[in-house]
């Protein structure tokens, strides 16, 4: 499966199509939705999100609540365009249009500056535009249709913040499915009611000094058959991808893998998962420190992945800049934004690993419809039983 989307923040919508997802998949608005209106909750966002309410229109590929196997066209508006008709107009306007609301102030840790001098524009909303988190909506969207192919064998996913600024939070010992009850109820996405408690603290303070935070989030697949991703070539290995897939999400600045980064400060013997054997269970792993991955192949246990999210880059207090006009300094560029968008970035984590998943699902058992897929996956689950 491939996807592409367009639009921006401030434009009438933004749309994404899909290529590849199989027929005869159940796909209605609603499958989306859901995960559109996660991706706009979370305690420390701004006022945008009380403007938008986003859900997808289906335009292609799906008839009568199926998918047909034809490429998927979706859009989802952007309520806000009714306010930036003028400025975000496809029609010419004159150079000193006052409704052209010309940006020539870059902001230290946006897309602005690189972007500006990269596609040679001065008015450096051309970059702000689509540089915006907003696309990440589109992103959402596509995710949802490969979780949708997901759960249809039994793959679950879940996502919960693991740090705010200095705040951490614990995953208590629970299920998949208690995760996602407790942290859907979370203003924060926490499993873990005390550090709550002291991430929302954290983030009326950073709010209070015109601040912003960054944090962690985990995302935890479960469900997946072993081998997905291949150590064959570098591009096929799985974790590899998701690398990418997680490093893509504006503002990530890593990712990491079970024991991740801490796997360099211990021993070989305490890092490795011991392999084991049940004649019920077949091959398992004694411990999953490996995140679900050894070779870029899943090992079958659950794929666990965190991200970190750098603090929103447009503050109240902005850092020092320099006018690409007069290139003077100036301190005064202030632009509406969230204070820490963390929990939604951890929904959008969870899209777009999931997006990964799915892929080398298919890449796994592929097949034009979901009839094909599910033969292709139980023969290979009985190669597996008899190895
Ligand atoms: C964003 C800035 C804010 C956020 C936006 C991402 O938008 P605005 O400039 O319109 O106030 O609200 O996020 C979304 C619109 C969204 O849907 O998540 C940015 O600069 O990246």
């Amino acid at each position: 499966m491939r996807y592409l989307t367009a639009g921006e923040t401030h434009g009438p919508q933004l749309t994404a199509i899909i290529e590849g997802v199989p027929s005869n998949l159940p796909l209605l608005p609603d499958s989306i939705n859901v995960q559109l209106a996660r991706r706009q909750k979370g305690y420390g966002r701004g006022l945008r999100m009380q403007i938008e309410k986003d859900t997808a229109n289906l335009v292609g590929g799906v008839r009568h609540g199926m998918t047909t196997g034809a490429p998927i066209a979706l859009v989802v508006e952007n309520k806000d365009w009714t306010h930036w008709t003028k400025v975000m107009g496809v029609e010419p306007v004159d150079e000193d249009n006052e409704g052209r609301r010309r940006i020539h102030r870059p902001r230290p840790g946006h897309a602005d500056l690189n972007g500006g001098l990269k596609y040679n524009q001065r008015d450096l909303r051309n970059i702000l535009e689509r540089s915006s988190a907003r696309e990440t909506t589109a992103r959402v969207a596509c995710g949802a249709v490969a979780r949708q192919l997901l759960a249809q064998f039994g793959i679950k996913t879940a996502c919960h913040v693991v740090r705010i600024g200095d705040v951490v939070a614990e995953r208590p010992q629970m299920t998949i499915d208690e995760l996602n009850e407790v942290t859907e109820a979370s203003q924060v996405r926490v499993a873990d009611k005390e550090a709550e408690a002291k991430m929302i603290a954290a983030i009326d303070a950073a709010k209070a000094e015109g601040n912003t935070l960054g944090g962690v989030v985990e995302v935890v697949i479960e469900g997946v058959p072993v081998g997905l991703g291949s150590h064959v070539q570098w591009d096929r290995k799985l974790d590899g991808r998701i690398a990418q897939a997680v490093v893509s999400i504006n503002a990530f600045k890593g990712v990491e893998f079970g024991l991740g980064f801490e796997a360099g400060s211990l021993k070989g013997s305490e890092v490795h998962d011991p392999i084991m054997h049940e004649e019920e269970r077949g091959f398992y792993r004694a411990s999953n420190r490996a995140g679900g991955f050894e070779g870029g192949m899943t090992t079958g246990e659950p794929i666990v992945v965190r991200g970190v999210m750098k603090p929103i880059a447009t503050l109240y207090k902005p850092l020092p800049s320099v006018d690409i006009d007069t290139k003077e300094p100036f301190t005064a560029q202030v632009e509406r934004s969230d204070t820490c968008a963390v929990p939604a970035a951890g929904v959008i984590m969870e899209n777009v690993v999931a997006w990964e998943v799915a892929c080398a699902f298919l890449e796994k058992f592929g097949g034009d419809s979901i009839e094909e897929i599910r033969a292709n996956l139980e023969n290979y689950k009985k190669q597996v039983e008899q190895y």
